[in-house]
């Protein structure tokens, strides 16, 4: 199975620089995606994020979700902190695992995702670790979002859109305009 993965990232209304980020890459054909919420909005939240960013970026084994939120967790001590969640899929996408700290939430479009988010804040507070993993899916859809956008918002409210159109359809309908706020969206195609 083929595994596309895209995103939008606004800040707050008004601001400029963004406290939410987001991280996609491949390494050896595994998938990483990570939203980002430092605490507040502004530019030290921008900072903090942009050091969880960089630690992001640099990471080179992704077969432990647990040591990347550890490593993540690490790296931001000394900063304001900030919630995070890490998912990381196989090559051949048939299987997803993520651990989320805080508050960044998890749509499945097939609502077969046992997710558990782990309490705390990145930085200065982590127990407890909760990883949670499942089988994907042909056609399954996956949104990663921060608390910018409404929790009532369904992976199949933008279904008929693909890639950032389907993110730009989410922003539309579940934005919040008094925070920053973040959609990824992770398609599993045949
Ligand atoms: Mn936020």
């Amino acid at each position: 199975m083929r595994v596309e993965a895209y995103h939008r990232s606004v800040p707050k209304s008004g601001e400029t620089h963004n406290g939410d980020a987001v991280v996609i890459r491949r390494v050896g054909g595994v998938l990483l995606v990570a939203v980002i919420d430092a605490l507040g909005h502004g530019t030290a939240a921008a900072e903090t994020a942009s050091v969880g960013v960089a630690y992001l970026e640099a990471v080179s084994d992704l077969s432990s979700v647990g040591s990347i939120v550890e490593g993540l967790h690490g790296r931001l001590h000394g900063t304001r902190g900030a919630a995070a969640m890490i998912c990381v899929i196989r090559p051949d996408g048939s299987r997803m695992t993520a651990c989320s700290v805080g508050n960044i939430e998890l749509r499945s479009l097939l609502d077969r995702i046992p997710v558990m988010n782990t309490p705390g804040i990145l930085g200065s507070r982590l127990r407890n670790m909760r990883v949670f993993e499942a089988p994907l899916q042909q056609g399954e859809r996956l949104v990663m979002f921060s608390d910018g956008v409404s929790p009532s918002l369904r992976a199949s409210d933008a279904s008929g859109r693909v890639g950032l159109a389907a993110c730009d359809e989410l922003m539309r309908q579940h934005r919040r305009y008094q925070d920053d706020a973040t959609v990824a969206v992770i398609d599993v195609k045949g």
